[in-house]
């Protein structure tokens, strides 16, 4: 069982959508930056079953210049609106509180930090108040050898956790992340994978966002040795998905729904036939 948002939930792993309105994000950086191109986008992943949709106004890609909240909000902000009118349940991804807050007054359910609440003290308040699912994700670089590795990223998890509610969040509202790809080596994203068990065991639901990410381009690259391109990763995030579902993960964060829709539905059956 997760958060509140869970209310009447399937049953089997979410599928988070993701709603880049960036120009720079390594993917899809530029394609849904206009309002109306990233409604469409958004409403397209709805049809091809999304639970949730991740909207984000600023890349995390590393050496990505930082735009100002204003600009951020002048991003996301009729995007979230117009999702929600459009009866979607929307996470706005952001660092910042401010952000965070005038989505959440737009409709908003949730809210995805990938600093954790590190990057902006006023995320706490904000979140605590609002009684939003909150999605706090593990950035830092890894400290130790890859075998403690899930050890570690669950620790560090666990303290965020602590720090969290010493600020008023309720636990119930938190959902843990490993953050692929975050300050992380390929082995230590395979080594996280492998690991999630050990995540799952803090007894917080756990969102994991394993698409089209450098790990997978490097494990596909061509005999040239060079990465298999972004776009062209959607075969191996779905059977990433599969797996992190067959795991107990709560939800998958994703760029092409369809396949994961189907990856996730495929794992539900199995651990039905199971029990
Ligand atoms: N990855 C990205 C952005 N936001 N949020 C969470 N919770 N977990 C992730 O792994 C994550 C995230 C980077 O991917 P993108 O730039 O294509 O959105």
């Amino acid at each position: 069982m997760g958060p509140a948002l869970l209310t009447g939930s399937p049953g089997r792993c979410l599928v988070m959508g993701v709603v880049n309105v960036t120009p720079d994000s390594f993917s899809d950086g530029g394609r849904w930056l206009d309002p109306v191109d990233g409604v469409r986008h958004g409403l397209a992943l709805l049809e091809q079953g999304a639970d949730l949709l991740d909207v984000g106004g600023e890349s995390t890609r590393p050496g990505a210049t930082r735009p100002s909240a204003d600009e951020e909000l002048h991003r996301v902000l009729p995007v979230v609106r117009e999702l929600v009118a459009a009866g979607a349940r929307v996470s706005i991804d952001t660092m910042r509180a401010e952000v965070a807050d005038a989505c959440l007054s737009a409709g908003a359910a949730m809210v995805n930090d990938v600093s954790g609440g590190l990057a902006d003290p006023e995320m706490a308040p904000v979140v605590a108040a609002a009684g939003v699912p909150y999605v706090v994700m593990h950035w830092r670089g890894p400290s130790s050898g890859m075998d403690e590795l899930a050890t570690d990223v669950r620790d560090e998890l666990g303290a965020r956790v602590e720090a969290l509610t010493g600020q008023g969040v309720d636990r119930a509202q938190l959902i843990l992340d490993p953050g692929l790809g975050f300050a992380k080596r390929a082995e230590h994203n395979w080594s996280l994978l492998a690991g999630l068990g050990v995540l799952t065991a803090l007894g917080l639901p756990l969102l994991v966002g394993a698409s089209r990410k450098r790990f997978l381009g490097s494990l596909l690259a061509g005999p040239d040795g060079s990465p298999r391109p972004p776009q062209q990763r959607d075969d191996a995030t779905a059977a990433t998905s599969a797996l992190i579902a067959l795991a107990g993960a709560w939800c998958v964060r994703v760029h092409d729904v369809a396949a994961t829709a189907d990856a996730v539905r495929v794992v539900a059956a199995v651990r039905e036939a199971r029990t």
